[in-house]
């Protein structure tokens, strides 16, 4: 029996650049990313995605973007994630870093794609035409992937 996880992950796009942090500890520690973590009960996806933004990075925004949907599964794991992705294109405050992640900018033809995981190279580029997604990524440990779908939509 599978069960599912809520996650959120933001991605702060500029014209020229996009920040993202060295994760520090826990899952995916070693690997740039977005910035975000688990939804808390009571707490509505984006609710969780602006709080996560600010407790890493210490951004706030005022707009977030629905951008797309992508369920994880980990072979050995019954629990899915199903993690949210947001961009930002405007941000308020200056990047800090925090006990989970060092934030950088990042030229857009700079992206670390070697250090981060495995699909996002997949989904970032749709992210910066600002094209809808939804997803599926199977992995085999943390840079392994078995199976994916990864699909265009008007509405996530
Ligand atoms: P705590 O328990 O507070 O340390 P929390 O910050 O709530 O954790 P965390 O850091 O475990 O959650 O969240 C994982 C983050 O990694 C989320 O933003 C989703 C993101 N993520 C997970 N799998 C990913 C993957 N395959 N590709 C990707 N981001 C992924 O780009």
């Amino acid at each position: 029996m599978y069960t599912t996880k809520l996650f959120t992950l933001v991605l702060v796009v500029q014209p020229q650049r996009v920040l993202l942090g060295m994760k520090k500890r826990g899952f995916g520690a070693g690997l740039w990313n977005g910035f975000g973590g688990k939804v808390q009960p009571g707490e509505s996806i984006e609710e969780a995605a602006r709080r996560e933004l600010l407790e890493e990075s210490g951004l706030t925004v005022d707009t977030l973007q629905k951008m797309g949907q992508i369920t994880f599964e980990f072979v050995g794991n019954s629990e899915l994630m199903d993690v949210h992705i947001f961009r930002a294109d405007d941000f308020h405050g200056e990047p800090t870093e925090s006990d989970e992640m060092r934030p950088q900018w990042f030229q857009l033809d700079e992206v670390p794609f070697n250090r981060m995981w495995a699909d996002d190279i997949y989904w970032f580029p749709l992210v910066l035409q600002k094209k809808l997604f939804r997803g599926y990524f199977k992995f085999q440990g943390q840079d392994t992937i078995l199976e994916h779908t990864l699909k265009e939509v008007e509405e996530v």
